[in-house]
């Protein structure tokens, strides 16, 4: 019965000791998030944008470009020709409305207003207002994915809304590198993503619209011209495959791709040779070993002690 005791006993010490060792080939923490591809905006010319222009929504609609302007007292619905940048044509909003994002569904334009509560529905070819829909909060983007409206309000949280009815019927968090991204603004679909400039920056980023997950994070920083305020528009013209963005009171605007920057070889580092897993193993083992021997040898001297020492005097005998 002692000798089962002291078994298990050793049995337990060895366990502890090979439960304290290192876990070999133990893995490092894994990302549990997908991180945003880091690109930057390359630069294939530009064409003359009106100065006069606080942009806050730009959209081509088969070809022709259409923006959206802010401003009070000076907020428009406006065409543009997008060779020489001449306004085609125009209509003003009141007052007291500040123009914001815009967008598409088939042949009527939708346009925000800021803090208005107020989207208005414009048929492109008149420029005539043929219906208005009423929100909460605020209005910046907008964009049409062809089944829903997508709209930003300075948040981390976008918006679907039905293109007919603009009933809000579900929202998306979006994140950038497993945090929140917040001031989303203008909005642009391109090739199955959601591109968004990010407020008083000069990042866009493209979001997956499933998951929310900021895929691009892209550089756009340099383009801003003297004189001009934040980057803001970014419009896809789906007749030619080109992207452009401009920025408010900015004198132009750009055609544009997106790179990978170019890598720039890190210096040769000469590592310390490591220890072969092999041996650290073996080390690990070794160790082990060790320990559970010295735990034998106690359990043992332990043992001896309890039964009367190393040379007990034989039973029935007496001094
Ligand atoms: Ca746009």
């Amino acid at each position: 019965m002692l000798r089962g005791r002291h078994l298990l006993a050793l049995i337990c010490c060895t366990l502890i000791v090979l439960n304290l060792a290192p876990q070999i080939g133990a893995q490092g923490d894994e990302s549990a998030y997908i991180r945003a591809e880091s690109l930057l905006v390359v630069d294939h010319g530009n064409v003359t944008h009106d100065l006069q222009a606080y942009t806050q929504g730009l959209e081509f609609y088969q070809g022709r470009l259409f923006e959206s302007t802010g401003v009070y007292g000076s907020s428009t619905l406006r065409e543009v020709n997008l060779s020489t940048g001449e306004v085609i044509r125009s209509v003003n909003l009141s007052a007291d409305e500040f123009g914001e994002g815009l967008t598409f569904v088939d042949d009527q334009i939708i346009q925000l207003t800021w803090k208005e509560g107020v989207a208005y529905r414009y048929d492109v070819n008149t420029f005539e207002v043929v219906g208005n829909h009423t929100y909460s909060g605020e209005g910046w983007g907008l964009a049409y994915d062809g089944n829903q409206l997508i709209m930003s309000d300075g948040s981390d949280v976008l918006q679907f809304r039905n293109a007919t009815t603009f009933e809000l019927e579900s929202t998306l968090n979006v994140t950038l590198n497993n945090e929140s991204l917040g001031r989303l603004n203008e909005l642009e679909m391109f090739q199955g993503l959601l591109l968004a400039n990010v407020y008083q920056t000069e990042q866009i980023v493209g979001i997956d619209l499933v998951s929310g997950i900021v895929v691009w994070d892209i550089d756009a920083s340099g383009l801003k011209t003297e004189g001009g305020e934040v980057l803001n528009g970014i419009a896809h013209d789906a007749t030619t495959g080109s992207l452009w963005i401009t920025g408010k009171y900015w004198s132009k605007m750009y055609n544009i791709s997106f790179a990978e920057p170019e890598r720039i070889p890190e210096p040769e580092v000469i590592a310390e040779p490591k220890q072969p897993v092999a041996t650290q193993v073996e080390a690990f083992y070794s160790n082990a070993v060790l320990a559970s021997m010295m735990v034998l040898l106690v359990t043992l001297w332990a043992m001896k002690l309890k039964d009367g020492g190393l040379n007990p005097p034989p039973k029935g005998e007496s001094s």
